[in-house]
């Protein structure tokens, strides 16, 4: 059995076994292997090819940017439609749109009581903007205590612990809502963000032909005592890639409004000192259905 044309191949490494192994990852293991044998007999992809793609895999891991290529490539996204689709087809009520995490959160932002100024130390960069709301429960029972998780760029759409230049946990805070589940927060107007120049993933993205532009948007991870976490996002309306992101994240509903506000009457304590662009948003919870589900966890820290 030492000659083998590619199917007796590809059989035997998917069929070598000495002991049971996990039967799942066997599985799928063997039919990523399959596809990606049939890709490069039906491209007739060359040795030089193969190794390029094999080194180019490596800076990918390397350059840490595994996280950037899963959501440019739609994987983050179709995780999402498959979580809508299992809690319908589970006829569970349904809260505010999730939205992907993206590879940028970090757990452990500073905890804030109500409110908080989000954009402390970056005073002066962009637009004002005060966005408060509620956590509700699907029932518009509002969380109290819940935790609002909340992380956005910088003025020049970097964000911090990726970004050297700026310090730790910046535009990053978590936020305790009061007994009316109230929360609010100033910071500014973010830009967009773009993949990094130079690196694995743009590489990739210009043999594609594609942009790796994302429009404007706030992350959040929202939690409550008995209430399933939600990682979410708000966009801002009006940029250009709001219907073109190249992570293919903008949903209905999580568009927000913009409200011109002439006065800070209320929002004193928040050092609110001139116009500024207000957003509503109230952010309803599904019930968690386990401790697992109300636990407000990374994908990796869950994945773990
Ligand atoms: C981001 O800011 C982001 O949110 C995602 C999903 C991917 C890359 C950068
Ligand atoms: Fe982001």
């Amino acid at each position: 059995m030492s000659e083998l044309d590619i199917h007796q191949l590809l059989d035997l490494v998917n069929t070598r076994q000495v002991e049971p192994g996990d039967e799942r990852v066997r599985a799928i293991t063997a039919r990523i292997v399959g596809d990606l044998f049939q890709t490069i007999d039906e491209f007739d992809v060359n040795p030089d090819e193969f190794w390029a793609a094999t080194k180019w895999l490596t800076r990918l891991g390397q350059a840490d940017m595994i996280g950037l290529i899963t959501a440019g490539l739609g994987f983050d996204r179709l995780l999402d439609i498959r979580e809508d689709e299992a809690d319908r087809a589970a006829r569970r009520a349904l809260g505010t749109p999730r939205a992907i995490e993206g590879p940028l959160y970090i757990a452990g932002a500073p905890l804030h009581q109500h409110e908080v100024k989000l954009d402390e130390g970056n005073e002066g960069k962009g637009q004002p903007l005060v966005m408060e709301g509620r956590v509700l429960d699907v029932h518009g029972n509002p969380v109290a205590n819940a935790l609002v998780d909340v992380w956005h760029c910088n003025e020049l759409g970097r964000y911090s612990h990726f970004d050297p230049d700026q310090p730790d946990y910046n535009l990053r805070r978590r936020i305790q809502t009061n007994a009316e589940g109230a929360y609010r927060f100033r910071s500014f107007l973010p830009p967009g963000y773009a993949i990094p120049p130079n690196s694995p993933v743009s590489e990739l993205f210009s043999l594609l032909g594609r942009h790796g532009n994302r429009p404007a948007h706030v992350h959040f991870l929202v939690s409550g005592a008995g209430k399933r976490a939600l990682t979410t996002q708000i966009n801002i309306p009006g940029d250009t890639f709001l219907d073109d992101d190249f992570a293919f994240a903008t949903r209905d509903g999580l568009v927000v409004a913009l409200e011109p506000v002439q006065s800070a009457a209320g929002y004193e304590s928040l050092g609110v000192d001139r116009p500024f662009t207000r957003v509503r948003f109230d952010f309803r919870l599904q019930d968690a259905l386990s401790e697992d589900e109300a636990t407000p966890a990374s994908r990796y820290d869950r994945a773990a």
